[in-house]
């Protein structure tokens, strides 16, 4: 580690007055609407969200990347930065890796790396959207979707190895997302696309461990430009359910048309049992990939409004999901950019835990609008940042993750050691 933890608890101790002073006047108003503040502390700190691997460096744009220094320029230097981000907030406990970007030299050491600085390897990710340099065969014309059953059974191969890596690591599931689409109307068969692309998928299905999932990512659009093979979350939710038990849909927030209602696809698919992962960002126009949060709060509220009150059914059949950030831009420091996206998720998450939901369904059932609203919005508004801040003491982290993160002089640091020129391997 870079720093010890014992300058965490120290800049936590000249915080401590003032964050005491804001945590007990929220623990009094919570406690007298019979909240069980403790109860909401605990779910907090259990609370873990995956970091990708490619969000650690400073992302391109079609135009150009502008990297900010010490990027990391290794997996295990990806993990180190992730045990640095767990460190100052306890709620990035996992890490989601990219083949090839991410492929393990030396799995045992990596394993040791990982363990030592707190960390588990969520789903990995396969790659068939580009070429690599090595490949036989070109994916320009898509992977598991493309006419020739070789350029699939590529793709097939890939993923299955992909799979490899992760059981060597202790993954416990795949995503896939695909380029795979058109850009011109008449240029590929829709029907028999999506067929082939069930058909590739089943393989892969076959091939993983009988304890893993699959998650099936959607997009509408990028980075071709008429049609993508799987469009949307019915186009996901098909694919899963003709899969089997164990494949599912993921939604990332960044994939949908605009003012598409993304918390209704996530109880359709909570009611399917169907609903497995999650992709935090935010976005304005497209799939942007800023900070989860950062355009609409409001939005990522209510999506966890939808969450929390199907993870508490006693009759939802889905399974808990997996929290996975995928941002990547590049103007913020992207450690910076991974501990504001962490707390805006555990932020929307508690507010959407201290929800009245008697009350809701209530007045739902008078067919209140006035009064629901008024529901919502008391939990929305309610400020929470001392709560999770709490959390985070609690778990021996940082009361101010970013703050703390500065006056470490975490990134000079990391700089010093990897220079100003290094590029992680990412988008
Ligand atoms: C491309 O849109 C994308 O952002 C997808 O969301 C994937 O999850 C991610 O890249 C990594 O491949
Ligand atoms: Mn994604
Ligand atoms: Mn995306």
């Amino acid at each position: 580690m870079l720093f010890d933890k014992n300058q965490i608890h120290t800049l936590n101790d000249q915080a401590l007055p003032d964050h005491r002073e804001s945590f007990e006047y929220l623990s009094h108003r919570l406690s007298q609407r019979s909240i069980q503040v403790n109860e909401l502390i605990k779910k907090i700190r259990e609370f873990q969200v995956a970091i990708p691997s490619w969000a650690l460096g400073t992302g391109g744009t079609r135009f150009g990347r502008f990297p900010g220094g010490g990027e990391p320029r290794s997996l295990e230097e990806k993990i180190t930065d992730v045990g640095i981000l767990h460190a100052l907030n306890a709620g990035s406990g996992a890490i989601s890796l990219h083949i090839p970007w991410d492929i393990p030299d030396n799995v045992e050491k990596i394993r040791e790396h990982a363990a030592a600085n707190g960390l588990l390897f969520d789903a990995v990710n396969s790659n068939t959207f580009q070429d690599q340099p090595d490949q036989e065969l070109s994916y320009k014309f898509g992977s598991l979707c493309h006419t020739d059953a070789r350029v699939r059974q590529q793709a097939v191969n890939h993923n299955l190895e992909v799979i490899q890596y992760g059981k060597m690591l202790g993954s416990k599931s795949l995503t896939v997302w695909l380029a795979d689409g058109s850009s011109f109307p008449g240029q590929m068969n829709f029907r028999k696309a999506l067929q082939r692309t069930l058909d590739s998928l089943k393989e892969i299905y076959e091939g993983m461990p009988a304890d893993w999932k699959l998650f099936v990512e959607y997009k509408p659009y990028e980075p071709y430009f008429y049609h993508t093979v799987i469009q949307d979350w019915g186009t996901s939710h098909l694919l899963a359910s003709q899969l089997g038990e164990r494949a599912y849909t993921l939604v990332d927030l960044g994939h949908h048309l605009p003012n598409t209602n993304i918390e209704q696809v996530v109880a359709t698919l909570m009611m399917q049992g169907k609903l497995g992962g999650f992709h935090f960002n935010d976005s304005k126009f497209g799939d942007d990939d800023l900070t989860v949060g950062a355009m609409k709060p409001y939005q990522l509220f209510l999506i966890f409004n939808e969450l929390v009150e199907g993870m508490e059914d006693p009759r939802s059949a889905n399974p808990s999901p997996a929290w996975m950030i995928d941002a990547s831009h590049n103007l913020k420091d992207p450690m910076e950019d991974l501990l504001q996206s962490v707390e805006a998720i555990q932020l929307a998450y508690a507010q959407a835990l201290i929800v009245d939901r008697a009350a809701l369904e209530n007045a739902r059932d008078s067919n209140d609008p006035v009064l629901a609203q008024e529901i919502l919005q008391e939990a929305f508004r309610t400020d929470l940042r001392p709560l999770i801040a709490e959390a985070r003491l609690q778990s021996g982290a940082a009361l101010h993750p970013i703050r703390v993160f500065r006056q470490l002089e975490v990134r000079k640091t990391l700089v010093g050691e990897r220079g100003t020129k290094s590029l992680a391997t990412g988008l």
